[in-house]
């Protein structure tokens, strides 16, 4: 009987392997010799889950758990069982060997999966897909086995379903052309600042945990990593799983706990627990990539099960590409990974709308469904990704939206700082006081001022793009010129997939990404986030084999070192009543809107490495020593740079302030979902406010402003000064509210102007419009913060931030009577005290009395919260000093006003201006917003110096519940 075909379009061989490629296909001159490989066949599901994937993150985790207990999970979202078997039915009438049905298989085999995976062969390969294997060369003279045009299908599978194909095959990636062609001088010697160091240092995992403040390494939590209980993490890697070679004389159990036992001075005696997954067996022992996993995480994040996933093995022509272990770790229903990690890729440069990318895709909604937050490596190829279009790059199997992309950094010591010539002057200007340098330092996580007496102790002065290329003379290689280059893993990847659109957690951001070559392709933008890779510091790991200990480095390191603190933040998660993170990008992205000082933001380096084969450098091939391949840099990649970037994305981790804001922002989606934002938009992009309520109107700008804000029918028209260069911001502010905090950072940026505070009245469902010297200003994270009090109006001559001066209590779980920890930087001479108490609504009112009537202060007063030990004030803790307590009895949904003291001139201001001094007229605003429940006073009446970080306060309603961890 003749079959007929369905044609899969976009299905060529460079489709798989070379997406944005410049090269054709080789001339082929012989068929491909006998072969035998395996293949997948992924179907569609019944249902799209296009729905869940768009709502927020506690409305997805919702849905998940009634799906769950429904027991309707996979029936709506898996292929349909009845299709799925009569495609298994007909490949096995065309006369194809299936692998069995199950998902502790060898290879994952289901409905629920929509995968079936079978043998192929030189007798029946034209059977499946209606086209031969060849055998080639590319332009660089390397053997390919490809085939010509689109594969098809019988029209019995693609009528039933089946979508997707991949290969457990050892098809070679990466066709590029040798055409020379315009290339860019490079300059000489390191190609990005910070890496330098001509001798690296050395890290163990869990002091960079402590670096970074993961919440269970913290300086004030310095033992909770070893003993609190953090969920199982899968380790994706690829014929090897716990496979160690013979001449170790150990297991492999042995091997990873002797690794933990050596670390110095903490003691980690207990031993870990580890898991193989390998039905297909594994054939490889020894890899540089699975220590680095391994150690990472098993020292970052010692309770947790670690989980080794060997794919498909090397049984039965398998040849475990990574998207079978992949598969194995994420249908893993015995031992459940919350998070899985990954360092390896197959193929890298899969094209958008091809059967190859609909099964990548679709296996990380898998993930989504499954409720396991992925974690990939950006790569560590620079810009040009190791592929020679002369284009920018990045991986597009590891860019899903549904996965977290790690970018890698260098971190340098203060000493490493004045070793490194790039970062020399840098060092010496931060030691002699150089308020700019400061200031980027503080920026990228900077807790200490630096000073010559600092240069043994300060473990952290600045990170930059990890970026390992160096070039002497024309030779492009690595610092000791032996090996590297841009076809090696020398520097991070990063940059944007034209494969899909941008995300719209990166839209919501305000962010609008396109790739820096001259092809301006919008797209996803990676990474999302970034931790050290190398460069001047590197990680201590065990060796290959898994005995003893080596150095390892790259954005493999990165994606571990997160698999480990997103184990913490699970743990955090579930002590707090709440469901396991699962697919967790939205919270990232808004944890950076609403508390930046969340991440450490990198503002130094590059990643260029785009290049073309042919022209006048030379560098190294993939595994090479020398530099022999001629090739022609282009000269496109990304910078550093404030805010979010595609080198190291939102930045490294401030891991405790990060799960603070993570925990915060999913009890409001959880439980508070309906309380009014401050601003709501509207599908024309209009705005207008849901309520009565007052606001402040806050100025920032680099130059004299003039500013109008519409509300309803009223009209505010001010005039602001430029702000001081140095005056706070959201992230300094809430940098400062960490206890171990320098008060000379603090003291250093002081009595720095803010521009112009004013404040409106809104009526329900008015308007609201800001214009900054007549330009309207759009709000581009309006969707992110509105839920948290505030919105910042931005254009191109400045900003105004439309916040609350009030906090509404959303407390963990929704519960009452709980316990809120008021953290307190001083930033004032004065002597000042704070008191919280409970107003009726955001206009502040209390039982009818307005801020500024007669008797309002002494409403207030009977309405102030106790802190622990009943006082009802807290007293500032002195000249650039912090402090912290515990309020009492606060209720879910309450809102929380303040009052300051200023004890030293003997005057009272409210955060209503109203209630405050007139000068000429106007009555004095005292209160500025620096984002998540974070506020800074002005403490001198009539205004003072304006800088508005006298004393700042933060209101933190969840942290105390369960163990109370992030307190
Ligand atoms: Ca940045
Ligand atoms: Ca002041
Ligand atoms: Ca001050």
């Amino acid at each position: 009987m003749a079959i007929t075909y369905d044609e899969l379009p976009n299905s060529t061989y460079l489709d798989l392997t070379s997406y944005r490629g410049n090269a054709p296909l080789p001339v082929a001159f012989v068929p491909e010799s006998p072969f035998s490989f395996n293949v997948a066949l992924v179907l569609e599901r019944i249902v799209e889950p296009s729905a869940l994937l768009a709502s927020d993150w506690a409305s997805r985790q919702s849905q998940l758990e009634t799906l769950k207990s429904n027991n309707t999970l996979w029936s709506t979202y898996g292929a349909d069982p009845a299709a799925y078997q009569a495609v298994r039915t007909e490949l096995t009438n065309l006369g194809f060997t299936l692998f069995p049905e199950g998902n502790d298989q060898q290879y994952v085999s289901s409905a629920e999966s929509r995968t079936i995976w079978l043998k192929v062969d030189q007798t029946n390969f034209h059977t499946l897909f209606d086209t031969v294997l060849q055998k080639g060369q590319d332009q660089q003279g390397s053997d390919v086995t490809f085939w010509q045009n689109n594969l098809s299908l019988p029209d019995t599978l693609t009528s039933r379903g089946v979508k997707g194909v991949m290969f457990d095959a050892g098809f070679q990636s990466l066709l590029a052309a040798n055409p020379g062609g315009a290339g860019v001088e490079l300059p000489q010697d390191g190609q990005g600042p910070g890496n330098s160091l001509h001798t690296a240092g050395q890290i163990y995992p869990n002091d960079l945990a402590s670096i970074y403040n993961y919440p269970f390494n913290s300086e004030t939590t310095r033992d909770w990593w070893k003993t609190v209980a953090t969920a199982p993490i899968g380790l994706i890697e690829p014929n090897m799983g716990t496979a160690v070679p013979a001449s170790t004389h150990k297991t492999f159990a042995q091997l990873a706990d002797e690794y933990r036992q050596g670390i110095p001075d903490v003691h980690l005696d207990q031993p870990g627990t580890y898991v193989n997954v390998a039905p297909g067996g594994a054939a490889n022992d020894s890899s540089g990539e699975r220590s680095l996993d391994v150690s990472i995480v098993t020292a970052a994040a010692p309770t947790s099960t670690v989980v080794l996933y060997a794919g498909s093995g090397d049984a039965q022509g398998a040849r475990s590409v990574v998207f079978t272990a992949y598969q194995a770790a994420i249908w893993d229903e015995t031992n459940n990974p919350a998070v899985v990690s990954s360092s390896f890729r197959d193929f890298p440069h899969i094209a958008p709308g091809s059967p190859f990318d609909f099964a990548y895709r679709e296996l990380f909604v898998d993930a989504v469904l499954r409720n396991i937050t992925m974690i990939n490596a950006v790569g560590d190829g620079g810009s040009g990704d190791q592929f020679a279009n002369g284009l920018t790059n990045v991986d597009t199997m590891h860019a899903s939206p549904y996965t977290i992309v790690a970018g890698g950094t260098s971190l340098s010591s203060q000493q490493a700082a004045t070793d490194d010539p790039t970062l020399h002057a840098l060092a010496s200007a931060a030691e002699a006081g150089n308020l700019p340098t400061i200031w980027q330092l503080v920026e990228g996580g900077l807790k200490h001022l630096p000073t010559v007496d600092t240069l043994a102790t300060n473990q952290r002065l600045i990170e930059t793009v990890w970026n390992s290329y160096f070039v002497y003379g024309q030779d492009i290689v690595d610092q000791y010129n032996n090996g590297g280059g841009f076809q090696q893993n020398f520097a991070a990847a990063g940059g944007v997939d034209p494969s899909q659109p941008q995300p719209s957690y990166q839209t919501d951001f305000g962010l609008d990404l396109a790739t820096s070559d001259p092809s301006a392709l919008p797209g996803r933008g990676v990474p999302d986030v970034a931790a050290l890779a190398g460069g001047n510091l590197r990680y201590i790991v065990t060796g290959n084999d898994m005995a003893g200990t080596g150095s390892g480095a790259g954005t493999s390191a990165a994606a571990p070192m997160w698999s480990a603190l997103v184990a913490q933040f699970d743990a955090v998660f579930r002590d707090q009543g709440l469901p396991h993170l699962g697919y967790m990008n939205d919270l990232l992205y808004t944890a950076a809107a609403i508390a930046p000082a969340s991440f450490n933001d990198i503002t130094l380096g590059n990643n260029t490495s785009s290049f073309l084969y042919g022209g006048n450098y030379l560098t190294p091939t993939a595994s090479g020593n020398t530099a022999t391949v001629a090739v022609t840099p282009t000269g496109w990649g990304y910078e550093a740079g404030t805010g979010y970037d595609m080198t190291t994305g939102l930045g490294t981790p401030n891991g405790l302030l990060l799960a603070r804001a993570l925990t915060a922002i999913a009890h409001e989606q959880v439980s508070f979902g309906s309380v009014d934002h401050v601003v709501h938009v509207d599908a024309a992009g209009d705005f207008s406010t849901a309520l009565s309520e007052t606001l402040l109107l806050q100025t920032t700008s680099n130059a004299a402003a003039t500013v109008n804000v519409i509300t309803g029918s009223d009209l505010q028209s001010f005039a602001s000064g430029p702000s001081a260069a140095y005056a706070w911001t959201s992230l300094l502010a809430q940098q400062s509210l960490q206890s171990n905090f320098d008060p000379n950072l603090v003291r250093l940026f002081d009595k720095q102007a803010q521009g112009t505070l004013a404040q409106a009245e809104t009526q329900a469902g008015g308007a609201l419009s800001v214009f900054v010297d007549g330009t309207e200003a759009g709000a581009p994270q309006v969707k992110m913060t509105t839920p948290f009090g505030f919105v910042d109006f931005m254009s191109s001559d400045g900003g105004v931030r439309v916040a609350r001066p009030v906090a509404v209590a959303e407390t963990a779980g929704g519960a009452d009577n709980q316990q809120a920890v008021v953290r307190v930087r001083q930033n004032g001479e004065d002597s000042l005290a704070v008191t919280f108490y409970k107003v009726d609504d955001f206009n502040g009112t209390i039982a009818g009395l307005n801020p500024g009537d007669a008797g309002y202060a002494a409403a207030a007063q009977g309405r102030a919260y106790q802190f622990s030990g009943g006082a009802t004030s807290l007293a500032g803790p002195g000249y650039g000093n912090y402090t912290q307590a515990m309020l009492q009895g606060v209720n879910a949904g309450d809102h929380v006003a303040m009052s300051l003291t200023n004890q030293s001139s003997g005057n009272t201001f409210w955060a209503f201006s109203q209630a405050n001094e007139s000068v000429g007229g106007q009555s004095v605003g005292h209160l500025w917003s620096y984002g998540l429940n974070t506020w800074g006073w002005e403490d001198t009446r009539g205004g003072g110096d304006h800088d508005f970080n006298d004393l700042v306060v933060q209101l933190d309603f969840t942290s105390a519940s369960g163990h109370g961890w992030l307190v």
